[in-house]
């Protein structure tokens, strides 16, 4: 049975993971692909946000509910999330702000996604990955300016990885100035990696590293009148779904070396998210482990390609 559509067993027992916390190690211990549209969340219907929905999105979602199981076994100090919907025009930006609040709205779909966040940063790490990467060569800000929005693919995916809330957080901007010449932006998520990794290992964190980037990325003009109406959600078309498929199946048979040459291509080929490079700086920051790799769940929303993925180092 593929696992791409069928994230778990129906015996309820993927919802006990091992108990992985021993390990003490300072570093990463997982990294997760954590798309953050905000239908997902909208769907969730958490007290947060203000919209209801009637659901919707499921498969997704149930992979998420798996990745929170996951989280909790873990019990890592802090997860760190890259996401591209904070658009930095000039270098990386880290938010250094110890306790963010507000509203977080999403400007398409404002529908969809008003939700009130209340959430700890690690502050010490946050500085210590802005430092490390400017001493790598990245332009880099550190943001202390108190009360600016959270964008809403952050929150989405914080969210959806955490609905508790109860695990600081240390967010990161998308250079995206870079990004409108060319794919230059994956070589600077590359040094942002590996620089996100050492700032981890010198602090003495045990991370979840976050890269939050939907996957084909050509969606619909239109939305039905039941924004969760599964009936007219699908791929926008077969050829986004046949490339989403062709990275997938690197991602689950743990042939990463492959992929990172890949990515560009489907980039290329289905106008993928991935160029904001959240996934090139998470798997950066995880060494690019060959060998391992799973596919929680593949789904689209509004047509757009979505992937919950994982990747735990044992
Ligand atoms: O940010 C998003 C996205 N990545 C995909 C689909 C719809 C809305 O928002
Ligand atoms: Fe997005």
């Amino acid at each position: 049975m593929s696992r791409v559509f069928h994230p778990s067993p129906g015996d309820g027992s993927w919802r006990r993971p091992p108990d992985r916390s021993h390990t003490e190690r300072p570093g990463i211990v997982a990294g997760y692909l954590a798309p953050h549209p905000p239908h997902l969340a909208y769907a969730e219907n958490p007290p947060q946000n203000e919209p209801r929905s009637q659901g919707g999105w499921e498969t997704l979602r149930w992979a998420y509910q798996d990745l929170q199981q996951r989280i909790k076994a873990l019990r890592p100090d802090v997860l760190v999330v890259h996401a591209p919907h904070w658009i930095t025009m000039v270098g990386h930006h880290v938010n250094c702000v110890p306790r963010p609040r507000g509203i977080s709205v999403e400007p398409i779909f404002p529908h969809l996604l008003r939700y009130r966040y209340d959430f700890r940063t690690d502050v010490e790490l946050a500085e210590a990955i802005a430092d490390h990467s400017s001493d790598a060569g990245l332009v880099t800000r550190k943001l202390k300016v108190d009360g600016v929005r959270v964008d809403y693919a952050t929150i989405t995916a914080l969210h959806l990885l955490n609905p508790d809330w109860d695990i600081p957080v240390v967010s990161l901007s998308a250079n995206n100035n870079p990004y409108y010449y060319s794919s230059s932006s994956l070589e600077q998520m590359e040094v942002l990696g590996e620089a996100t990794r050492k700032a981890i290992e010198a602090t003495g964190r045990r991370a979840v590293v976050a890269g939050s980037n939907s996957l084909s990325h050509l969606h619909w003009d239109r939305e039905p009148a039941l924004p969760e109406d599964m009936a007219a959600e699908h791929p926008y078309n077969h050829h986004q779904y046949e490339w989403d498929m062709r990275l997938l199946e690197l991602i689950r048979t743990g042939r990463t070396r492959e992929l990172r040459a890949f990515i560009p291509e489907h980039i290329d080929a289905t106008e993928s998210e991935t160029k904001a490079g959240s996934l090139t700086w998470m798997l950066s920051a995880l060494g690019w482990p060959e060998g391992i790799g799973e596919v929680l769940a593949y789904g689209t929303v509004i047509g757009t390609g979505n992937a919950v993925a994982a990747w735990e180092p044992v």
